[in-house]
């Protein structure tokens, strides 16, 4: 019989729990690995150019199809290059395995050559993170390492030295084969009934919902129809909620509507279900706070919860929707409907094409994007302004994906989250909308595009600068530094690099250019200049935010840079004002 290695028996066993593919960067001590992919079918290897787009291309595709994605780095700097990526998916709880090869097994200890300890260096970001240094462990750890990032939904890392892997296995096979569980998890009769009571017995109820309705569509429309409750929902909950939802009254936060904020501010009753929304003076703070979760840790972890509930959301709905009442008052859901209509119109009133030579509204490049692309595509959005256009201008219908870096906030995730996007839905549109910053952060990945064959779309948002952080400059009342960003061509780029590349310099070639790179047969990139000063307006300006943007008014007056405040004005406050 032939004898198996490590290796060998690692890849056997992700791909007997489904894993189709592993991505990353080779190197000496992953050889073990990538021969024994090279040697079998099942399992692929997918070649980046950063071991941080494999993270991210890995997160992506856990957080689209619920399954447990590989990705993998030699020792070193190769697996040093994953954290970025891998903080991100374990902060978005999305189940994701990293490989992280290690120096040989006797060298460990004494500062050899690209020694790095990865059990300390991974702790942070994953629920589990062990070194095997013996065959024996094996297929064992690596199992455990699945099953934790299944079930507690985050990475787990396992370092392997490279003489390790190469070792024959002792245990010839996978031990785990069943299917991944899927408990229903309630909180007990009694709760529901008191729950009820609540709810029963409170005028003017707000639903915040997020992430954690997903596959609860059905039950969370069923719950807010009873209680008359308008729903706000949180950025991560957008492509679960927002559509086919006559309760739907907008996001709430920093880049959300006046409506979804005023809904929360209004209530008296708030009813969090499966959100972690993370900013607490969004919250009001003389309303009874009702929260569902299914992990208990969150209860409270926002705002004061005076009401709290461990379950999953579809169980717990389902248990609770038979002991409501048909609420007889809809005043508050009405009142909050048509603010809704008013916040929403005023956005879409920004969405316009403008008529500069050069240059567009970027909510006019979304509002474009969002009409033309297919009724099931995957969005990518990257921190920065793109998060705010993709939040805003973006349609969900319960086919379409959104995905960013919502939780971990890192900059340059688009590109490689279309990549995990592209990589596990080969047959449907992948868009990616960067940033200009983001684009060239991780733009090796670029050329993954060409070489893996993914027909990504990538619409790049080129203001030359870094804009969101602008805002955030001119919000805290300073003057933007270190913001500028002398930008190459990136359709010469793209083009270079065997993709199709194409540039909208003013509005009326948006439309255009966005439909023929949409339409292409394979990889495409389109440049949209669009105006640096895009200010997105919080939905309700507090007057610390005001005072930060007089006191910029008045430096930029002072140091020369009034124009600069008079572009700022005539693009946005007059828009918003006048329009
Ligand atoms: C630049 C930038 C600006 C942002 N601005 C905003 C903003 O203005 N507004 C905004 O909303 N967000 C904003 N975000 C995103 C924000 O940081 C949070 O990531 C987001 O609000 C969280 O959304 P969520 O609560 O839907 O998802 P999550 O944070 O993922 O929370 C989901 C919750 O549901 C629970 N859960 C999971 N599954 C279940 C289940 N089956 N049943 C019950 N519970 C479950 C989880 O335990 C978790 O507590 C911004 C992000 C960036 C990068
Ligand atoms: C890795 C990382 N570095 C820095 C930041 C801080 N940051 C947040 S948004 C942003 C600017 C993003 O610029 P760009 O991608 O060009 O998008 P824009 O806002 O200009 O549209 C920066 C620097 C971050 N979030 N992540």
């Amino acid at each position: 019989m032939v004898k198996k290695s490590v290796a060998a028996l690692v890849v056997e066993t992700l791909a007997q729990s489904g894993v189709e593919r592993i991505y990353g960067v080779c190197g000496d001590s992953l050889n073990g690995i990538t021969d024994s992919i090279r040697k079998q079918e099942r399992v692929r290897w997918v070649q980046v150019r950063h071991e941080e787009s494999a993270a991210f291309a890995a997160g992506a595709e856990a957080h689209l199809t619920g399954r447990l994605a590989v990705c993998a780095g030699s020792c070193g700097p190769g697996n040093l290059h994953l954290i970025n990526g891998l903080y991100d998916c374990h902060r978005s709880r999305v189940p994701v395995l990293a490989i992280a090869a290690q120096i040989p097994s006797q060298e460990i200890g004494s500062g050899y050559f690209q020694e790095t300890h990865p059990e300390h260096l991974f702790a942070q970001c994953s629920n589990y993170c062990e070194l095997v240094s013996h065959p024996e462990q094996m297929p064992r750890v690596l199992e455990i390492g699945m099953q934790t990032a299944i079930a507690r939904r985050g990475v787990s890392v396992v370092a392997l030295p490279g003489d390790i892997a190469l070792c024959e296995a002792v245990t010839e096979h996978p031990r785990l084969t069943f299917p991944p569980p899927q408990p229903s998890v309630c909180p007990s009769d009694d709760e529901i009934t008191k729950l009820a009571k609540v709810l029963n017995d409170s005028e003017k109820i707000t639903i915040l919902a997020g992430a954690g309705c997903a596959g609860a569509h059905t039950e969370l429309i069923a719950i807010a129809a009873k209680l008359n409750a308008p729903i706000v929902h949180a950025l991560r909950g957008k492509e679960f909620i927002e559509y086919d939802n006559p309760f739907d009254v907008g996001m709430t936060g920093l880049l959300g509507f006046s409506s979804g904020y005023r809904a929360m501010m209004n209530c008296n009753t708030l009813l969090m279900i499966g959100t972690d929304f993370p900013y607490q003076q969004f919250f009001p703070k003389d309303a009874t706070v009702v929260q569902i979760d299914i992990r208990g840790e969150q209860l409270g972890r926002r705002t004061k919860v005076d009401h709290g509930l461990v379950g999953d959301t579809k169980t717990t709905l389902r248990a609770l929707l038979p002991h409501l009442k048909q609420s007889p008052d809809d005043e508050h859901l009405k009142s909050a409907l048509e603010h809704y209509r008013k916040a929403r119109k005023q956005l879409d009133e920004l969405a316009t094409e403008g008529r500069e030579e050069k240059g567009s509204h970027p909510q006019f490049v979304t509002r474009v994007l969002n009409e033309l692309a297919a009724p099931d595509a995957i969005f990518t959005c990257d921190v920065g302004t793109p998060t705010i256009w993709a939040s805003r201008y973006l349609t969900m219908n319960g086919r379409r994906r959104l995905l960013g870096s919502f939780v971990h906030g890192s900059m340059a995730s688009a590109l490689p989250q279309a990549i995990g996007a592209q990589m596990a839905h080969k047959d449907r549109q992948v868009i990616s909308m960067s940033g200009d910053g983001g684009l060239a952060m991780l733009m090796g990945d670029l050329l993954s595009l060409q070489q893996l064959q993914l027909p990504v779309k990538t619409i790049v948002y080129k203001n030359d600068a870094l804009a969101f952080v602008e805002l955030e400059m001119k919000a805290a009342g300073i003057l933007e530094f270190g913001t500028d960003l002398q930008n190459p061509d990136f359709a010469k780029m793209a083009e270079a690099a065997g993709i199709l590349g194409l540039t909208a310099e003013s509005s009326d070639q948006v439309r255009p250019k966005i439909a023929q790179a949409l339409k292409h047969d394979g990889p495409a990139l389109v440049e949209v200049l669009v105006h640096r000063q895009e200010l997105a307006m919080p939905p309700t300006i507090t007057l610390a935010q005001m005072t930060g943007f007089s006191l910029f008014a008045l430096k930029a007056v002072l140091s020369g840079r009034g124009d600069e405040i008079v572009d700022l004005a005539k693009d946005n406050l007059l828009r918003r004002w006048f329009s």
